[in-house]
Order: structure tokens, then sequence, then C-alpha cells
């Protein structure tokens, strides 16, 4: 299946209805959200997949190199080396014991063992925790520079205000102007309120303000957006550690969430990245953004194996309407059918 336009959902029937048909594995057309989010990872499915399922085509049998082969395409997939270990030690017990018959016993096998892998056991999703809390509920969302804060809390925005919440937004990345100019037109286009302070400014004050706002508006949830600046490392910790403390002064459960960006492009980058942050701050879900943008979606599995944190949403393109709620099913079912 070859589209040629990624981010864009407006190719014509005619177009759309010629790539399914060319799909033989389409067997009952797709709604709306279910293609979207196929088109999304179109890269990694005609990537990793596809490389996955040209090594399993033309075998016969399971043997010791087709395993090796496989293995070794799942680590060029940014599945990271310990996760794929672990998958593929579960594997070849499973061969062992003569458990699957045949290369396509084999791909069920993997599609299953991903969709554990992607899954978090004992977490309550972040929509049951929004219902549970008083109002506001505050979200501070952190992340390194250009991993796509900012705009994947536009897209929350749109996502929870859909849903009927008030939600109000806050520029606590204060260093650059632009930054703050950025999430007020956001705001602008949402019609959602933006609370921010001058270029410069404390950080930890606007989120203070931010939640102040909130409970004096009647908001359902307050997202925070802060500043990523990798080269300073340090502070950029201490900085988020103020920010919690803080909020948490003005309203002792804020933060409830702290959600981690994480861009897909930057694979094995994004899992250290995620280290990083886990040792400053207690981060408690993941967005994983640019999906769209990148051949090696094993990367989900990599950040949620080994990070224990359960991805709520991932990003499949610039637009607003680009976020979806993370589903392992759902997500797997797509890379793979
Ligand atoms: N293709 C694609 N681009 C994205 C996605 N999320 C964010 N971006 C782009 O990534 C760039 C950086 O985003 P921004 O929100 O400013 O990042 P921040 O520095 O973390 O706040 C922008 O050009 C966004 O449009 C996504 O899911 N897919
Ligand atoms: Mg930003």
């Amino acid at each position: 299946m070859k589209l040629t336009n990624w981010f864009g959902k407006k190719k014509d029937r005619e177009e759309n209805k010629s790539a399914e048909i060319a799909d033989s594995r389409t067997e009952q057309p797709a709604d709306g959200e279910e293609k979207e989010l196929r088109e999304g990872l179109e890269k990694s499915r005609s990537g990793f997949i596809a490389r996955m399922d040209s090594l399993l085509t033309f075998r016969k049998e399971i043997d010791p190199d087709l395993l090796d082969e496989l293995e070794e395409a799942m680590v060029m997939a940014d599945m990271g080396v310990g996760t794929v270990q672990h998958l593929f030690d579960r594997l070849r017990s499973d061969v062992k014991r003569n458990e699957l018959k045949d290369p396509q016993a084999l791909r069920q096998r993997i599609k299953s063992y991903l969709k554990d892998m992607l899954t978090v056991t004992d977490t309550v999703s972040l929509e049951e925790k929004i219902g549970a809390a008083s109002p506001p509920f505050v979200i501070l969302v952190v992340g390194v520079n250009g991993v796509g804060k900012t705009t994947t809390i536009a897209k929350m925005a749109h996502l929870f205000k859909e849903q009927g919440k008030k939600v109000l937004i806050a520029a606590a990345d204060t260093f650059r102007a632009a930054a703050i100019d950025q999430l007020q037109q956001w705001g602008k286009r949402l019609d959602i309120p933006v609370i921010s302070h001058q270029p410069g400014s404390d950080p930890s004050a606007v989120a203070f303000d931010a939640i102040e706002a909130g409970r004096s508006r009647k908001m359902d949830i307050v997202i925070v957006d802060t500043a990523g600046r990798l080269h300073t490392q340090k502070n950029l910790m201490e900085e988020l550690k103020k920010i919690r403390r803080v909020m948490g002064r003005k309203l002792s459960e804020a933060p409830h969430e702290t959600i981690l960006v994480l861009d897909a492009t930057t694979g094995q980058n994004a899992v250290s990245q995620a280290r990083l942050f886990m040792e400053a701050t207690d981060v408690t879900g993941i967005v994983l953004t640019k999906l769209d943008g990148t051949a090696k979606g094993g990367i989900a599995a990599a950040v949620v194996h080994e990070m224990k944190i359960p991805i709520y949403f991932i990003g499949i393109g610039e637009k607003m309407t680009d976020l979806r709620s993370f589903n392992a099913e759902e997500f797997v079912n797509a890379l793979f059918e």
C-alpha cells in the first residue's frame, strides 16, 4: 500500500478505495478513526512490519535462522535490545515446546506478545483518573525541546474540549517569547483561556497562577507547558521540581499527572530521555509523538516495556485532530493488518 501524503486525510475516495483493495490484509473496511490510525502508522507498516513479513512469507517452517533474522529486524525497528530479547526468549521457548506450527502462527504470536508488552497492568486510564479527581485536574507536560509538547497540549486540550470539559492551558515555557506566542495562538484557535507571563519570568509562578485561575474559573482541566532545554539538564530538572513544589502549595494533589512527551523519530534516544526524566521527576504517563514520521514504530514497545509507564496518547500528525488515545490492541492491529 502506497500513500503519498502521511499527514493529509483529504485523499479522495477513489484513492482510499484503491489503497484498501491493494492491502490484501484488510478484511473489513476500517471506520474513519481506524483508517486514520492505519495511515498514521503507514511508515512503520511498510517499514519494519513489511520487513518482518518478507522474512516470514517464503519460509515453510520456523528455524533458528528465521528467529535470528526476525530478532535483528526488531532491533533495527528501535524496539531496544532488552525488549527484543524478552520477546524472543518467549518465542524461542514456544518454538521449543512445539507450540508454533508455521511462520504464520509465529506472526500471530509476535502480535499477541507485542500487545502484552505495550500494556502496563494495573493502571487506571487517564480518563478514569480525570473522572475520579475533584477539579481542576492538573497535568504537567515535560520533555526535551522539539519533541512536540506544545502541539500535544493543543491536541489534548482540543480532545478534552470535545468531551465537554473546560480546559485552561498555561505557558510555563517562559524561556522563549515564541513559545508563549505559540501557546497563545493555539488558545485562540481552540477558544480556550491561556495563562502566561512575560518571557523570562519564573515558570513556577505561571503554574501557580494557572491553578489559581483554574479553580476560580471552575476549569475541569489545567494543562501546563514547560521548557525543555537539554543543554541545561540539571537546571531543567531543578526547575521541574520547583514547579511541582509550587503547584502542590496551591493545590495539594497537583500535578495530578506528569506527562512526558517523547518523539518517536528519535528512536532509542527517546528511551534515554525517558530514563532521565523518570530519575528527576515522577512521570505518570507518556505521549509518543510523530509516529507518522518513522518506520520504526517498535519504539513504542521499548518505551512501555522498559519504563513500565503507560502511553496515554500517540501523535500521528501535526493537525489538532492527530492525537489518539493509546490502546495496545488497536495499535498492534493497525500495524499488523
Ligand atoms: N508529523 C508530526 N509532527 C508533529 C507531531 N507532534 C508535533 N509535531 C511537530 O513537531 C514540531 C515541534 O513541536 P512543538 O510542539 O513546538 O515541540 P516542543 O518544543 O516540545 O513544544 C512542530 O513542527 C510540530 O508540528 C506529530 O505527531 N507528527
Ligand atoms: Mg513548546
